[in-house]
Parts: C-alpha cells; structure tokens; sequence
C-alpha cells in the first residue's frame, strides 16, 4: 500500500539533474523521492509565493477535500491532527507547509518564478521562467496540477457588474458578505462547498444553477481530542482507515463509474435519498439531473441540500441572459439584484502546464503535437517525441473521484525507475513511442464503453477528441501497469 520506497541510486551511478515544475502535492512527492534515491540536484520552480497548489490558491469560505482526510495523505505520512473527516483547505495547507519542512525541501524550492518556456537540446531541457531566469536539467518534470486555471464564463456584460464579483479559486477576502445579496454561479463540487457554508451567514444567496448535480451523501464529522491523541499513539489506526478508504474507492465508487452494477445501483440509491430530503417538491424537481450520477464529477456533501432549503438561499434555474450594473438578468425578464458576484465556474482543466511552451529538438512544440486531438499522454506520463519529460496527473490518470495522492505516488515512483535507467547508463534519451502510445490509446477507447463519463453529459472531463480524459478501469490497474517501466515501449537515445 505504502508508496515503493526509492532504493537510492548504486555508488557510481549517474545522477540527473532535475527540474521540476509545480510546488503543489506532485511536486513535493518527486522532491521526497528524489532524496531518497540520493539526489540533491533538483530545484523545483513555483509561480506562487508558497507550498500547497490547489490549497494554496483556493482560499473560498467552505473550502474542504471530498476525500476523506486519512486517504488524502501520502501513504508514508499519515496524520494523526486531522480534525475533520474531510480536511478543511487551510489544514491541508498546513500539512504540505510541514512536509516542505520536514523533508528540507524548501531550500530547492525557487518562489514566485513561473517556466515559460523548456527547449530539449538533445541531452537536456533548458527552461526560461518569466522573468528570464535560466535553468537546465537532464529531467524536465511537470507537477503543474489541472485545477489553476480559473474559467471565466462567457456571459454577456459580466464586465459591467458595478458590485464585487470574483472567482472562486481567487477569492477577495477583504469583501464582508454580510447583510450582502450575493449571486452565485455554478453548482459544481466548489459551488456545493460555498452554498454549505455562506448560507449560514446572514445574507441573500442567489444560487444560478444551469445544470442540477448529483449529491453524494458522505457525512463529515470532527475528530475530538481524545480520537486525534489515540491516532498519535497507535499509527496503525490511521494506516488501517487509509486502507479501508483506498479499498472502498477501488471497488465501490470507482467501480461504480467504469460498469453498471451493484455498486452504481447503490451509488444510485443513495444519491437518490439524498435528493428526497428536499421537502419542497418544486425545488427538488429543479435540483433534479436527467443525467446519471457521476456522469459529471460527484458531489460529495451532506450539507448541500439542507442549505439549499435555509430561508437566505434561493435557487435560480432560469437561464442567465446577461450580467447588469446591478445584478444578474435572467431569461424571463427578471433582474437579480446583486451586491457581490461570485463564479463558481470551474476550470480550464484541459491546460495542464501551459501557458509554458515546450519545444523538442526537432522545432517541435507541444501546442503543435497536441493541436488535432487534444492533450495524449502515454498512461498520462510522457509525450512521444519529448524525451525526458514527465507530466504528472497529465490525461487519463484516474482523477475523478479518488485521492490523486494515491496514484501520484505511483506515478512518480514510475518516473524514479526510469531515472534508475538513466542512472545506470540504459540511456541518455527516452521517450514513449508513437505505436505504444497508440495501443495505449486503443485499450482506453475500448474501455470507456460502459463508463458513466459516455453515458451522456456535459463533463468537465471531455478532451477535444470526445474522449474523457480519465482512466477507465479501476485505480488499482493503473497503478499495476505503472508498477515497472517497460523500455521496449519507449525510443532510447
Ligand atoms: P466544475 O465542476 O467545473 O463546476 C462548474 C460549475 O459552473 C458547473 O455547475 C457549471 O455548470 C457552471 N458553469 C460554468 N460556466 C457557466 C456559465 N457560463 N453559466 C452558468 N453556469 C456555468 O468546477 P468546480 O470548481 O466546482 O470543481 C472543479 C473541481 O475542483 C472539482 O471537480 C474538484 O476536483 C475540485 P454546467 O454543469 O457546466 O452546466
């Protein structure tokens, strides 16, 4: 379960220098990795000013992980403080703070600086950050996460809106919601969270929903003093509830999602009682999907539809045709009058790493190779024709409902064998090939058939090609796959 502990590098081996792009959950993992393997020369570059990727950036009121806490951790690190069962944001922040801490990470980490450019000379990338900072390495590792690019939505006027109005993933703490009327836009697992927790202040929540969600009834509860004291002095609890967790998403929930079966049939069940605790028939017939559960990502929240039902909160279904001055105008002619504007609305989840450039040694650039199908990665990893380069969490990994930590560890310590090769002298140069990159492709479009990500929605998931970009099978069989690179599926140089 734990994640492969890195053998360091025998006496005499090469070792890389690296370079790693993100300081988020990704980046930190490789960092670990790469010191117990025995090497020091890596640095990883960090546009922000801090440790903690997604949970850095978000800062909105509610903010908490739908993963259970004791799942959301690195298998070698469990912690005992978690307070809740699914950890608020700031708490999660605090957690990687300690890695970077307890791992010496920070003295490789360079803030503020964002890679704007990465050229492969053959032997290694060079990268240019924004400010025209320069760095190389033999290793070129993107740890850039898929949620850090805020989607503004198109809709007419929002330019004009004389109130506050923000996006979720930067919220503007020096804004007092109370006594406001607030609009809200958007209904996804981020809207769900503000909806729970700004209800409870005494101000006017207008909810505009364009699509009704399917809510996964997984109760939160804190975890008093004395759970917290026993966790610290018997480890084993929280590595047995990490495995219970991890057996559970496996063979319930993702199951579940990739065939019909008991599992989605129960899915099903419960999603549905939890709708019929929405009393109101006329609002429970608005919150109501025509699509099947986790056709679009889960909610998972208790809390969602008693909130919905507080007094303050009010559902808006009617399209939104403009934004005003003063508020939100829908298509029956309606003003919504608003003195703050928020958008839950997502984010540009197709991105990955860019706006930053890579180019091979061939002139070729990454926008070029993934202009026709959208982002191909193989098993989400590496780019064929981009030697020496890695992409963690890239497309196809299994990022739907699940802890991305999980199989993040598989998949760095997949780019630490490879690493081991090089260090051997196996290669100077490896890039997937185009024909396993192929076959990899071909199982996958098999796969999908059956998942509820085909099963007819709009889902943030969908690449340019019509394909999801998730793993169709369970999380347990991507990271076998990722057990050990297999070189005859990769070109070497
Ligand atoms: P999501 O899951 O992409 O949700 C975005 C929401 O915003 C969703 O309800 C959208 O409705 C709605 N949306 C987007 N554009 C518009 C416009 N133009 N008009 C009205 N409504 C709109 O983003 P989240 O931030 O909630 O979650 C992202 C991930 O972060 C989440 O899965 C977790 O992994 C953490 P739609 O359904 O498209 O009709």
């Amino acid at each position: 379960m734990n994640a492969p502990l890195i053998p360091p590098l025998p006496a005499g081996a090469r070792k890389p220098r690296v370079v790693i792009l993100g300081a988020g959950m990704s980046g930190l993992l490789m960092a670990i990795q790469l010191k117990r393997a025995g090497i020091e020369d890596f640095s990883i570059y960090e546009k922000r000013e801090e440790v903690g990727g997604t949970w850095r950036e978000n800062r909105y009121p509610g903010l908490a992980c739908d993963v259970p806490a004791h799942y959301y951790t690195y298998s070698f690190e469990p912690n005992p403080e978690w307070h809740h069962r699914f950890a608020r944001g700031p708490e999660i922040q605090n957690y990687m703070r300690h890695i970077a801490d307890k791992y010496d990470l920070r003295r490789h980490i360079v803030f503020s600086e964002e890679a704007a450019d990465a050229r492969f000379d053959g032997r290694r990338w060079q990268v240019t950050m924004k400010s025209g900072r320069e760095d190389s390495g033999e290793f070129l590792v993107s740890a850039c996460g898929f949620l850090h690019h805020p989607r503004e939505p198109e809709i007419p006027g929002l330019g004009r809106f004389a109130g506050k109005r923000f996006h979720s993933a930067r919220w503007d703490m020096s804004v007092d919601l109370k006594g406001k009327r607030i609009g809200l836009i958007g209904t996804g697992s981020t809207g769900a969270q503000i909806v729970s927790a700004v209800s409870k202040l005494p101000c006017q929540l207008n909810v505009f929903q364009r699509t009704p969600q399917w809510v996964f009834p997984l109760p939160d509860r804190e975890y008093p003093l004395a759970e917290r004291e026993l966790l610290k002095r018997f480890p084993i609890i929280a590595r047995t509830a990490y495995k219970f967790f991890d057996q559970s998403f496996d063979r319930v929930l993702a199951q579940a999602m990739i065939q019909p079966g008991w599992q989605r049939r129960m899915v099903e069940a419960l999603c549905q009682w939890n709708l019929d605790r929405v009393k109101d028939p006329l609002l429970r017939r608005q919150l109501t999907p025509d699509y099947q559960p986790m056709c679009k990502r889960i909610i998972m929240s208790w809390d969602f539809y008693p909130a919905m039902q507080r007094p303050s909160v009010k559902l808006v279904v009617d399209r939104i045709e403009r934004v005003e001055e003063q508020g939100i105008r829908t298509s029956d002619g309606q003003l919504h009058p608003l003195d703050v504007l928020v958008l839950a609305t997502g984010f540009n989840t197709h991105e990955y790493m860019r706006p930053l450039e890579l180019t091979n040694a061939k002139g070729l650039t990454l926008s070029q190779a993934w202009n026709e199908r959208g982002p191909h990665a193989y098993y989400s990893l590496a780019i064929p024709d981009f030697p020496n380069f890695f992409l963690l969490g890239g497309p196809h990994s299994p990022l739907a409902n699940g802890s991305v930590i999980r199989y993040t560890e598989a998949l760095v310590a997949y780019v630490m064998q490879c690493i081991g090769h090089y260090g051997q002298g196996r290669f100077n140069t490896l890039a997937p090939r185009q024909d396993a990159t192929d076959a990899f492709y071909d199982g996958l479009r098999e796969s999908m058939q059956g998942t509820v990500w085909v099963s007819g929605c709009q889902n943030w998931y969908i690449g340019k090609d019509g394909l999801p970009e998730v793993w169709p099978r369970r999380p347990r069989e991507f990271n076998e796959a990722l057990r050990e690179p297999k070189l005859e599926a990769f070109e070497l140089g």
